[in-house]
């Protein structure tokens, strides 16, 4: 491998080391010292703006250099299983005093390089020779986003052999499986954990909303809580690598927000999971525990304690706008209760989440897409992303492609284990109250302008 045109970088002495997106900042901005890295095409927050980068020539070059030279350096870092005297390789591994921040680039780079095999086999092999040696922080989370990529490809193997469902190509048309309905007077607490908790199953509980408050919240009643209240708004982006594919947009004030819903000026910005307990105790106030979810872990914390008063969290979306593919946080169930306006939502059952190409390599979040990556690297030339919403293919020429897994296109080559996906659908509307258990996947629209309250939850058996 020669020097990067664009900085310099090149075959070296050391392996790299440490946080494999700190080592693509470092470049990234060298680069564009050097002239050589354009500007992003579009403002994007800095983990998309780097996953951008490391999808371009000059990223990749820099991935497969770190690859190389460590594999050059240590030989226990070769995707192969140990097959060298292990003395020999303790040497090596010990005389490395840092090669924890080695494997930390090593693994990082590789699951980038969507190789997460490769990131697998030598993890078992730094196990082997180093057991109880990884107690680090930063190197523990890359090994679990490794295992979590490595654990998905095996699962959808194994799915694949005994699908849950025929191929869609063979059934004409998607079908959906339509979400139960329950009218909250019926649905008793024991029930409800029988039929819905426990089986992770969806369900939506008509009126369910009432049961946090008798009056559900309208854009007035937030107008005078909330309206001198700021907040950072977000908005939809194809190859956003934060969760649900949204990014930060502007700070405003939410008066100003709602003003701009009022006359159709909110294009496609949106108000997320804006926590009512930290920003509007008063509107929090207002809010009651359904009596499903109140016994709730995290509520029953003791006051200051982490998420313990982070939620409920308000949603105040314009028509038409979605949330991508995700899964909540800590695998978490959670409940939506609609005060006005409708949303389309779409799931799969969890143990399904890899059907849906789950992708480790920016975050333990996953995002949901499969990439081509040319075999060689190619020389460093400027990124630029081109997104087509029509078909949601967003392409970087010459280097990489995304295809964004979506049961919603079964029909696409790239990701052809959708179509053995059972997904699940239902549309709230306003008073009705959802339940989405943990590890679910879904995806979200607002069929209309619309408000609705959130909490994940963590259900006490
Ligand atoms: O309503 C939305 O747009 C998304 C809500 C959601 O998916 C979530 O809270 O996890």
């Amino acid at each position: 491998m020669g020097r990067c045109c664009c900085c310099g970088e090149g075959d070296g002495e050391g392996a790299p080391s440490g946080d494999i997106f700190v080592l693509l900042a470092r470049h990234m901005r060298r680069a564009a010292r050097a002239g050589a890295a354009s500007a992003p095409s579009q403002p994007a927050c800095p983990q998309t703006r780097l996953v951008r980068f490391a999808r371009s020539a000059a990223g990749r070059e820099l991935l497969v250099t770190c690859v190389r030279r460590t594999h050059a350096l240590a030989p226990w870092t070769r995707p192969e299983p140990l097959t060298e005297p292990a003395a020999a390789i303790e040497r090596a591994c010990s005389e490395r005093s840092e090669h924890n921040g080695v494997l930390e680039a090593l693994l990082g780079a590789l699951l980038l390089l969507r190789q997460p095999s490769d990131a697998r086999l030598i993890l078992d092999n730094f196990r082997q020779l180093q057991p109880g040696a990884l107690q680090d922080g930063p190197l523990v989370k890359v090994a679990a986003r490794a295992l979590l990529a490595d654990a998905a490809l095996t699962q959808r193997a194994a799915l694949l052999a005994d699908p849950p469902a025929t191929p869609v190509s063979a059934r004409q048309a998607i079908s959906y499986t339509p979400v139960t309905e329950v009218e909250a007077e019926h649905l008793t607490v024991s029930e409800f954990q029988a039929r819905f908790v426990r089986p992770r199953r969806p369900v939506v509980i008509r009126r369910g909303a009432y049961a946090m408050s008798a009056s559900l919240l309208s854009l007035d009643t937030i107008r005078e809580l909330a309206g001198e209240s700021r907040v950072q708004l977000r908005r939809p982006m194809a190859d956003s690598v934060n969760w649900a594919r949204l990014e930060d947009a502007q700070h405003t004030t939410v008066s100003d927000f709602l003003e701009r819903l009022a006359t159709h000026q909110a294009e496609d910005l949106y108000l997320f999971d804006w926590s009512l307990p930290v920003h509007c105790p008063d509107l929090a106030a207002r809010l009651q525990m359904p009596k499903w979810v109140d016994n709730d872990y995290l509520t029953q914390q003791p006051a200051g304690q982490r998420y313990q008063a982070a939620w409920p969290s308000l949603f105040i979306g314009p028509k038409h706008v979605s949330s991508a593919w995700h899964v909540d946080v800590f695998g978490t169930h959670f409940y939506m209760a609609m005060m006005s306006g409708e949303k389309e939502w779409i799931f799969l059952p969890p143990a399904q989440l890899p059907l849906l190409y789950p992708d480790y390599s920016a975050s333990a979040e996953p995002i949901f897409e499969v990439v081509s990556m040319p075999q060689a690297p190619v020389s460093c030339a400027c990124t630029c992303v081109f997104h087509s919403s029509a078909t949601n293919l967003f392409v970087m020429p010459s280097f990489v492609t995304c295809w964004q897994a979506d049961v919603r296109r079964p029909d696409e080559p790239e990701t052809p284990a959708v179509q053995y996906a059972t997904p699940m659908r239902c549309v709230l509307r306003a008073g009705d109250l959802l339940f989405v258990p943990g590890g679910s996947p879904h995806t979200v629209t607002n069929l209309t302008d619309t408000i609705a309250v959130r909490r994940l939850v963590c259900l006490i058996p």
